[in-house]
């Protein structure tokens, strides 16, 4: 991309002293002295100090406000950086801004989560607020770099679906030309045909859950980290993948928001050689839940992430062996024992990360499973076509991106990391009078685990 003419904050430093710079940023703060002005440029690389004196007869637009600043490049060691701007022509590049609703210039955002999410354009301007969504991001370059260097596809699968794929109560329903469709749960089916075509899949996307409970680590809309691959032995192989998957996302957050992780003293993992994994009953029994618990609760997998810490020093733990009944029914059994599944989750740091495991690959089974459940084949003929033509052993997981960034920064809530969160209080724009018409916004979004 051709460089436009355009000094960054960050490039301050390596300007030559004398010379003309122009920058361009948000005003984000402004201190007026008896004799000087200081104002505080941030654009997307940081921030830099322009020097503004009586003599320069400039105007400082109010903070927040989008400037373009054309001056002199000067040394000066008291400056951040070292380097100032000085003689500084400034012109807004918009009407003067409003106040904001918190102080954006102070180092730490004294705002609650109420606040922060009713003004969320403005609060993500915070540069530690900001530095969450970096973290995403660099975990999203590593994602897509580990399965690109692998021989993977990268997919996008309609979010308009026209069966539910994980369970039945937590869909949104949607009018489909006047017929009835829903908004999709997971790329789930999409990616099994997939593996038909490609052998290797992954998606990036939105998947939309109607969970009616209002807790710290649900949303309503969450980014959905799919992977499916085939050819495998069974769910150990899939296991294999997500640990290198998220060796790369690590390694993509050290590489590309080092700065972030710095910002927000972020711990990072370490990866172990091979995830701890133990099968579910024998992490029922280590919680000391009862033998016929049919999942795991938040508190369980809180004792299994500290358990995984002192045995294995590791942050990660892999729960294998999840009870068929409470799997959904393209699950692959446990061979020699069916009341398990071939499936996992992925524990980290004490909250689930990551769901996955071995599919069903035959036709027969599928018309088993679906029968089993009391529904007919026939409702899910365009996902059976492709078992019908011919499907490799083959398997995948999931991992949420929000959960995933709410356990690197130790985030009290999944909110506080997701850019525009969606969940059972409605959106800011679709309410009539934001503040008035909603009295309960306040208090929402403190729910439990
Ligand atoms: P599952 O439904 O367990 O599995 O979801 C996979 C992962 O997605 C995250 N997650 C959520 N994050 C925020 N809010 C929610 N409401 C929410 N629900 C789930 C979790 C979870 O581990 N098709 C399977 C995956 C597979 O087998 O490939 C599935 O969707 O981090």
């Amino acid at each position: 991309m051709k460089p436009i003419d355009r000094t960054l904050a960050a490039g301050l430093t390596a300007a030559t002293p004398g010379t003309t710079v122009r920058l361009c940023g948000h005003v984000h703060r402004r201190r007026e002295l008896a004799a000087v002005t200081f104002l505080v440029l941030r654009d997307r690389s940081g921030s830099a100090q322009v020097v503004i004196k009586p003599a320069d007869g400039q105007q400082t637009p109010p903070e927040e406000t989008p400037v373009e600043v054309v001056g002199i490049a000067t040394a000066n060691p008291q400056a951040p950086g070292g380097v100032e701007v000085t003689s500084p022509v400034v012109t807004s590049l918009s009407d003067p801004a409003l106040s904001p609703p918190v102080e954006l210039w102070r180092p730490e955002l004294a705002a609650g989560l109420p606040t922060l999410l009713d003004h969320a354009p403005v609060t993500w301007r915070h540069p530690a607020v900001r530095a969450r969504w970096e973290l995403a991001a660099a975990s999203l370059r590593g994602f897509r770099q580990t399965l690109d260097a692998a021989g993977f596809t990268e997919v996008h699968s309609p979010k308009i679906v026209e069966s539910v794929t994980e369970s039945g109560a937590n869909v949104f329903e949607i009018d489909y030309f006047g017929r009835p469709a829903y908004l999709a749960q997971s790329p789930q089916f999409y990616k099994q045909q997939l593996v038909g075509v490609f052998e290797r899949v992954y998606e990036v996307g939105p998947v939309f859950r109607a969970e009616p409970h209002d807790t710290v680590r649900h949303l309503a809309e969450y980014v959905s980290l799919d992977v499916e691959l085939g050819f495998i032995r069974d769910h150990r192989d899939v296991l294999t993948v997500l640990r290198e998957v998220v060796a790369g996302m690590v390694e993509g957050i050290t590489t590309y928001a080092a700065d972030a992780v710095e910002r927000l003293g972020a711990e990072l993992p370490v990866m172990p050689a091979e995830i701890p994994v133990i099968h579910f009953t024998e992490a029922l029994k280590l919680v000391g839940a009862p033998e016929d618990e049919p999942d795991l609760a938040p508190e369980h997998e809180r004792a299994l992430g500290a358990w995984a810490r002192e045995t294995y020093a590791s942050d990660f733990l892999a729960v294998e062996g999840y009870p068929m009944r409470k799997r959904p029914f393209y699950t692959h059994p446990q061979p020699g024992d069916e009341r398990w599944s071939n499936s996992f989750d992925l524990i980290f740091r004490g909250l689930e990360l990551v769901t996955g495991g071995q599919r069903l690959h035959r036709l027969t089974d599928y018309e088993q499973a679906i029968r089993a459940r009391g529904e007919e084949p026939e409702a899910y003929a365009s996902y059976l076509q492709a078992f019908a033509h011919g499907m490799p052993p083959h398997g995948g997981f999931a991992l949420g991106l929000e959960r995933w960034v709410a356990r690197l920064v130790q985030a009290a809530n999944i909110r506080e990391v997701t850019l525009f969160p969606r969940d059972l209080h409605p959106p800011l724009a679709l309410t009539a009078r934001p503040e008035s018409a909603h009295p309960d916004r306040n208090q929402r979004r403190v729910g439990a685990s």
